[in-house]
């Protein structure tokens, strides 16, 4: 079991260092790694280990501790399962759960797509394979679109979004992240889509550092601000008030010169600035979070 506890840890370095990332993606290598374990022979004290390993990897998307607590609560359910049972019981829950966190993405794309019209104009801040998905598939149903795509200081995860989008075919141009307001007024922008790493059950949304400022030019300028987010992203404890840690990285992504440097790499976008959340279960206002959490989620809340 040693050299698959050693394989957890790996998966989560690199969940720490960002070589693996993007919110939907974190949560799915931490099933995955807990995957092998339990394919490896592993029992519910090693899945526990590895859970508590992995959840803490990095602090703020809550599909990371979401994904999880999923594949606890099915190791749970299995303890008392023989070997072979235990095994099989809770590595056919993980399997069909990571390929329904990826049909949830396709269902996202689509929904997301029907509301862009022909000829749009579209922004996007950061880097949301979810978002990628929507505006590829809008492309593909043969509606022209044009996409705007923040560069997204410190580390210019905007430069993945637009190199992904060129190669779907998806025009698009970078810009820095100080034009959105220029931007959004002079090229016309119809909608802002961004992904999310948390949503809270009041609607607010926690995404890549500089969307609130986004959202705030959008509302300002009465563009549509639309969010894509899988509900592993909803976060179950917000019910009780209980709120993610904003992660501060290194300074030294910012700059290498020796001043007080703050780099926070979320922010809280408030709900009043939402037109819309593209879920698998489709396009729902702010305000139906909670409904939705309560009714489809009851797993996340198992304990
Ligand atoms: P998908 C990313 O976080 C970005 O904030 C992005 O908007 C969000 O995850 C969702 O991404 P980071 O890992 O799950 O770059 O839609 O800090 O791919």
């Amino acid at each position: 079991m040693m050299a698959e506890l050693t394989a957890v840890q790996e998966t989560a370095r690199k969940i720490q260092s960002m070589e693996i990332r993007g919110a939907l993606d974190i949560a799915l290598a931490a099933s995955e790694a807990i995957l092998k374990l339990v394919d490896a022979g592993g029992t519910y004290p090693d899945v526990a280990a590895a859970g508590k390993i992995l959840s803490s990897a990095r602090p703020t998307a809550v599909s990371l501790p979401n994904a999880v607590n999923y594949c606890l609560y099915v190791a749970e359910r299995s303890k008392g399962e023989t070997v072979g049972g235990f095994k099989k019981n809770v590595g056919d829950s993980i399997r069909s759960f990571v390929t329904e966190q990826r049909n949830a993405k396709d269902k996202i794309a689509q929904y997301g797509s029907n509301l862009i019209s022909d000829g749009e104009v579209i922004l996007t801040h950061c880097n949301s394979d979810t978002v990628i998905a929507i505006l590829t598939k809008a492309q593909e149903s043969g509606k022209k679109i044009h996409v705007y795509a923040t560069e997204t200081r410190p580390r210019m995860q905007g430069h993945l979004t637009v190199k992904a989008l060129v190669a779907n075919n998806v025009p698009a141009t970078l810009i820095v992240d100080s034009a959105v307001h220029h931007v959004l007024k002079t090229k016309h922008v119809d909608k802002v889509i961004v992904g999310a790493d948390t949503v809270y059950a009041n609607g607010d949304v926690i995404n890549k550092i500089g969307t609130s400022q986004v959202a705030l030019c959008a509302h300002v300028m009465d563009v549509d601000f639309i969010v894509a987010s899988q509900t592993l992203k909803f976060s179950p404890e917000s019910v009780g008030g209980a709120r993610v840690h904003i992660e501060e990285r290194d300074v030294r992504e910012v700059a290498d010169f020796n001043v007080p440097i703050y780099n926070p790499a979320f922010d809280i976008t408030p709900h009043h600035y939402i037109d819309a959340i593209v879920t698998e279960y489709g396009v729902i206002p702010p305000e139906a979070v909670y409904p939705l959490l309560s009714e489809k989620l009851r797993w996340l809340t198992w304990k």
